[in-house]
C-alpha cells in the first residue's frame, strides 16, 4: 500500500490498486465482520461477492436477494472497513434504470466501485450456469454508460465483466465485448473463465494489451503461479469466495466436535478467543465514549470549545 492510502477516498484507492506495478489482491468478504477481519489481517482490498452474500442469507446466487437487501449489507461493510470495496453488482439487478439507482446509492455510501457482468437478469452463478445466452452488446454497453453517468463520486470505479468464455464463446467474442464496454466508459475489464488452467485469461490479456486495467477471478485455476499474471499485464486477482469457505469449514469442524463429545474442543477445532469478538467490534471505543458523554459535567458541556475536543476512534 502506498503512504497516502488513508487520505484518499475509497474509489481513488481502488484506482491505485488497479494501477500498481504488480497485481493487487482483492479478497472476498460477505458482511461487516468479515470485511473487518480482511482489513485487520493486512489485505489491501475487498471483493463483496454476490455468491457469498447470498449464501450467508441461505439463498442462491441468482438475484434471490433484492438489490436493496444487498445494499443494506454493503452499507454495513462500507462503514466497518477503510479498505476499498469492489461490489459485485451481478448483471445490474434489472435494466439500465436499476443500474443507475444502485450506482447512485453505492457511490454516495462510499463504496469504491462496482462490477457488472454481461449476463441477462436474473443472473446465474458463472461457475455452475448451463445456459449460454448473454446480454446483447448494446444493452449491456448501455448499462455501463448509465452507471458512469450516475456515479456521485468521480473516482468511483465501474468494471465491466465479460462472460464470453463462461458462455462457451471464444476470444474474438470476448474481445468484441470488452472493446464495446471500454468504449461505453468502463474503467476496467474483468475477464472470467471457469477452466482449470489460465489459458483463456492469459490469451485475453495478451490481446487486450493493457488498454485498461484487467481483473481475473482464478477460483477454478487457483494453482496457476501468480508470476504469470503480472507478466501478462493483469492488474488484480480476486479471491472471490475464500473467507466464507474457510468459515464454513471451521464451523463444521466445531459442530462435529460438539456432536461427538458434547463440548467444544480448542485442540480439535481452534477458535478465536472471545476477546477477538469484542476487539473486532471495537468495544473499547464504546467504553471511551461512555466516559466522555455519560460523565460530562454541566460546566464542560457549556464550554464553547467542547466541540473541538479530540475526535473518538472510528466506531462500529
Ligand atoms: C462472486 O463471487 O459472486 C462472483 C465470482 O461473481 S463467480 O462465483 O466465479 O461468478
Ligand atoms: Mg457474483
Amino acid at each position: 500500500m502506498t503512504s497516502n492510502h488513508s487520505t484518499l477516498k475509497s474509489g481513488a484507492r481502488l484506482r491505485q490498486l488497479l494501477s500498481a506495478d504488480r497485481p493487487s489482491v482483492l479478497l472476498e468478504a460477505h458482511d461487516a465482520l468479515s470485511a473487518r477481519i480482511v482489513e485487520a489481517e493486512g489485505l489491501e482490498g475487498i471483493w463483496a461477492s454476490s455468491l457469498t452474500i447470498a449464501a450467508t442469507h441461505g439463498l442462491r446466487d441468482a438475484n434471490e436477494l433484492t438489490w436493496t437487501q444487498v445494499l443494506d449489507v454493503l452499507e454495513h461493510m462500507g462503514e466497518a472497513t477503510a479498505l476499498p470495496i469492489l461490489v459485485d453488482g451481478d448483471s445490474g439487478h434489472g435494466d439500465f434504470n436499476t443500474v443507475r439507482r444502485f450506482v447512485r446509492k453505492l457511490s454516495r455510501a462510499g463504496l469504491a466501485g462496482v462490477c457488472f457482468e454481461d449476463q441477462r437478469f436474473p443472473k446465474e452463478n458463472s461457475l455452475i450456469r448451463t445456459e449460454g445466452t448473454l446480454a446483447s452488446i448494446p444493452s449491456f454497453s448501455g448499462k455501463i454508460r448509465a452507471a458512469k453517468d450516475a456515479q456521485q463520486d468521480e473516482d468511483f470505479v465501474v468494471v465491466a465483466r465479460v462472460e464470453a468464455f463462461i458462455a462457451g464463446l471464444g476470444l474474438d467474442e470476448a474481445m468484441l465485448r470488452a472493446e464495446a464496454y471500454h468504449s461505453a466508459g468502463a474503467d476496467a475489464i474483468l475477464i472470467h473463465s471457469r477452466r482449470t488452467d489460465a489459458d483463456e485469461v492469459l490469451a485475453f490479456a495478451r490481446e487486450w494489451a493493457c488498454r485498461s486495467p484487467l481483473l481475473i477471478v482464478p477460483t477454478t485455476y487457483a494453482s496457476t503461479p501468480q508470476a504469470a499474471y503480472g507478466a501478462a499485464g493483469i492488474n488484480a486477482i480476486i479471491w472471490a469466495n475464500h473467507t466464507l469457505r474457510a468459515a464454513i469449514h471451521a464451523m463444521r469442524g466445531l459442530c462435529r466436535g460438539i456432536k461427538l463429545s458434547g463440548a467444544p474442543s480448542e485442540a480439535e477445532s481452534p477458535m478465536a478467543p472471545l476477546d477477538d469478538v469484542f476487539a473486532l467490534t471495537i468495544h473499547e471505543e464504546l467504553a471511551e465514549a461512555r466516559r466522555r458523554y455519560e460523565t460530562i459535567s454541566s460546566t464542560y458541556a457549556r464550554l464553547p470549545d467542547s466541540r473541538s475536543a479530540r475526535p473518538l476512534a472510528r466506531w462500529p
